[in-house]
């Protein structure tokens, strides 16, 4: 070995133990980085509901029967197809899109810098009497949406997003399932049926899979939240835009955490519901 190599041979040592210090010196910076990565960081698992009651407060719209006439292979399926927009019973709204839209898990950590897994499970929107099943629905980015037709007549698909690409598709009797996916979140996406003008359902899509949709005793269930505090909003159709409630909510390690939400003239007189604590208050003014 002759003094050249030797003295090499030195460089690239230091230089080798250089960069191994430094590596160790930038290990809790890059943790950090990866804290804002929204690629990195997987969403934990978690064991937690957050459950609750959609409520109507006043005098509930009362559902309107549908002039099925344009095609009578509906009328003959769905001799009474009302709209959906105001399926409430004693009270209890259904078809409300309950999520979390955004908050901390206990650590502090944001949970909107969490990915997670995309089910490999289709969701189904089902044409059937000449009605939309179910009429919202919650799907994540990327899962796959299946569009079945059980009706002897065609239908047309038409979603119109604003931040998903819009398709509008003819799906005939007996045509196979149509799939779609959707790479953006959305609430909600509206979804028209071009051949008949009542048929009408909204998509939710999330990037997380914390949603959920009441159903018509008003009851909705999120399941597998990991604990954290978080903004979860209520979202009932109606107008433009559809009306939003929104409530603080702390969901424990296990268990359950509950929150009511409330819609209808006079839940917005007693003023919109900002935490969990001032939800039993508001109802001691609403008992006539
Ligand atoms: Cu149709």
């Amino acid at each position: 070995m002759n003094k050249q190599t030797k003295v090499w041979l030195v460089i690239s040592l230091v230089l080798g133990l250089l960069a191994l210090g430094s590596a160790c010196g930038n290990k809790p910076s890059e943790e950090t980085k990866s804290e804002t990565s929204t690629a990195t960081k997987k969403m934990p698992a978690g064991a937690a509901s957050i459950v609750g009651i959609v409520t109507f407060i006043g005098t509930p719209p009362t559902p309107k029967k549908i002039d099925t006439s344009a095609d009578p292979v509906c009328g003959q399926k769905s001799p009474n197809l009302t709209t959906d927009d105001a399926v409430i019973k004693d009270g209890k709204v259904a078809n409300v899109f309950v999520y979390i839209k955004d908050g901390s898990l206990a650590d502090g950590s944001k949970i909107g810098d969490y990915t997670s897994d995309v089910p490999s499970q289709a969701v189904t929107l089902d044409q059937n009497g000449c009605h939309y099943r179910p009429h919202v629905l919650g799907i994540q980015t990327n899962q796959k949406l299946q569009v079945t037709n059980s009706d002897p007549t065609q239908h047309n698909i038409h979603p119109t997003p604003k931040n998903n690409p819009e398709w509008n598709q003819t799906q005939p009797n007996g045509a196979p399932p149509i799939e779609k996916t959707f790479a953006r979140a959305e609430i909600l996406i509206p979804v028209k049926c071009n051949q008949h003008p009542w048929m009408k359902a909204y998509i939710g899509v999330l990037k997380h899979p914390f949603f959920s949709v009441s159903g018509e005793d008003g009851s909705y269930t999120i399941k597998g939240v990991p604990a954290g505090t978080y903004t979860v909003v209520a979202w009932r159709e109606g107008g433009a835009a559809g009306t939003e409630k929104t409530m603080q909510v702390t969901v424990p390690a296990t268990g359950s955490a509950k929150a009511d939400f409330s819609f209808g003239e006079a839940a917005a007189a007693a003023g919109r519901p900002s935490t969990l604590e001032v939800m039993p208050a508001l109802e001691i003014p609403l008992r006539h």
